[in-house]
């Protein structure tokens, strides 16, 4: 048996590692949310700070629900493997700038502890789009329970309004400045939805509170990318064989990483323009290309790719129909995108081509067909209005929208029971079981998710919606695609 990777055995491993001394670290982020992006993500940035002499940004990585990572690296002194991965090869980094960890359920009085230390002046996110707890308006959902129970029970909260709020409020009446609250979820304007929930969530709790957090709380936007696929065993196995050390949690990456950040930063924050990330004043452009150029096509070729019997984005992509629904997907897309950011489409769609063409990832598509209910949104259902109001029809976005309904109603039948799941499950299943016609099932389904709520062009996107789901009823994804004049033509060379 292997020993552990920690501060005590990781002098000789073959990997990059912290050179900096990780002890006289001291920590000035809490991040909600400690999962593998983050790990892939903000955590690796801030070790590139921590190595270039910055040391007053240590992690404190919080899970809101399950002890697996702090039960993984507490082991490990939080020490974890970034694997970053191409045809090329794979390069190992370890990464030392998560100083420890807290498991909320456990204990919330622990996390408001961390919270409300004046040594922390940012608050970093990365919950998921549906720990967002939005109504399908998209105001804050005061009915959900979780919210119910922290409105109830301040000092052991479970949700991260719950959390922030709280802090903010003992931070208040410690007289401690506030930390700078940065979502780095994939949400449409993340800061600006944060702060009005959480403004909603603390009107509820007294308007004194809702004023601070309305007027004397920092939440710049930011937007983040990364491709990292969840960890296999045998990953695992791949990376204690060469590290010649035992990982129980080392992450997968990509070589390409982006982060960019709206500066505003009242409490101060590291030099991370030194480090790679991009500090603008809007980040709005740039959100938008990645939502819904990156992710609006991770989304149409998860649904596709599964209805296809595609495993993994990099084989969907090397089938030529679903090449050609992306290529054609972005083409809808592109013009819906601000025309005066300065911003390239067509060398970025270039580099996703490429992205996705990353065989050593394996990312599955049941992975990114998780809560296409809280993505589509901003990934699929934003661009397509936006074409039907300047008269141009989103047909390949709209397609995008039915593969997503069809491989739900799929579940259990072509597709694995809960190969992929999402907080709307058990509504989409009473809608699919009622035997409606399928424009019925199409607007219960919109109704439920919200989508295109109270928009104008909301019938019409239903619509084109309904005819692509009768073809992909009919005849499965080579109908739906054989109506648009895909899978017709030869297929593509290899580039
Ligand atoms: C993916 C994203 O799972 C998903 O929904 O589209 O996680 C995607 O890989 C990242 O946003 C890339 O930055």
């Amino acid at each position: 048996m292997k020993k552990r990777l920690s501060n005590m055995t990781i002098a000789n491993v073959p990997a990059a590692i912290p050179r900096y001394p990780r002890r006289a670290v001291a920590p000035g982020i809490v991040h909600l949310g400690v999962g593998a992006f983050h790990r892939a993500h903000q955590a690796a940035y801030v070790d590139a700070c921590l190595e270039g002499g910055e040391s007053d940004w240590g992690i404190v990585g919080v899970s809101l629900r399950s002890p697996d990572t702090r039960d993984a690296l507490k082991p490990q002194d939080g020490l974890y493997t970034l694997a970053i991965r191409d045809s090329a090869g794979e390069q190992l980094q370890v990464i030392g700038s998560i100083q420890s960890l807290l498991v909320a359920p456990e204990n919330p009085g622990a996390v408001l502890a961390a919270l409300a230390d004046p040594r922390i002046r940012i608050v970093t996110l990365t919950i998921t789009e549906k720990a967002y707890l939005r109504a399908a308006d998209g105001r804050l959902d005061s009915t959900h329970p979780d919210i119910v129970h922290d409105l109830a029970n301040p000092g052991s909260p479970k949700t991260a309004h719950g959390f922030l709020a709280e802090a903010l409020a003992r931070r208040r009446a410690a007289g401690t400045p506030p930390f700078t609250v940065l979502c780095c979820d994939n949400l449409p304007a993340n800061g600006a939805t944060l702060h009005r929930l959480l403004i909603e969530f603390a009107k509820l709790r007294n308007a004194d509170l809702a004023r601070h957090v309305a007027d004397e709380v920092a939440f710049p936007s930011s937007m983040v990318d990364r491709i990292v696929p969840a960890t296999t065993d045998a990953d695992r196995a791949r990376v204690a064989q060469q590290l010649g050390l035992e990982d129980a949690w080392p992450v997968m990456t990509e070589p390409f990483r982006q982060w960019v950040i709206e500066d505003r930063f009242p409490a101060g924050r590291p030099a991370w323009e030194q480090f790679g990330v991009t500090m603008v004043e809007d980040v709005g452009p740039f959100e938008d290309m990645k939502l819904r150029l990156l992710n609006g096509a991770h989304s149409g070729i998860a649904y596709l790719g599964l209805l296809s019997g595609h495993a993994t984005v990099d084989r969907a992509f090397a089938d030529p129909s679903i090449r050609q629904f992306v290529d054609r997907l972005w083409a809808e897309a592109i013009p819906t995108l601000p025309q005066d950011a300065g911003l390239d489409p067509i060398p970025y769609t270039a580099e996703l081509a490429q992205r996705f063409s990353n065989t050593a990832l394996a990312h599955r598509t049941a992975q990114i067909a998780n809560d296409g209910s809280q993505k589509l949104p901003q990934r699929i259902v934003v661009s397509a209005l936006a074409r039907l109001e300047a008269g141009l029809l989103p047909e390949h976005l709209s397609l995008a929208v039915a593969a997503w309904i069809a491989a739900c109603a799929a579940r259990g039948g072509t597709l694995p029971e809960g190969h992929f799941t999402d907080p709307l499950d058990a509504a989409l299943a009473d809608v699919f079981g009622r035997n409606l016609p399928t424009a019925e099932i199409t607007a219960a389904v919109f109704d439920l998710a919200g989508f295109a709520n109270g928009h104008a062009e909301r019938q019409k996107l239903i619509e084109l919606v309904a005819t692509h789901l009768v073809h992909f009823k009919q005849g499965g994804p080579k109908l739906a695609f054989a109506a648009l004049g895909i899978g017709n033509e030869p297929p593509r060379l290899a580039e």
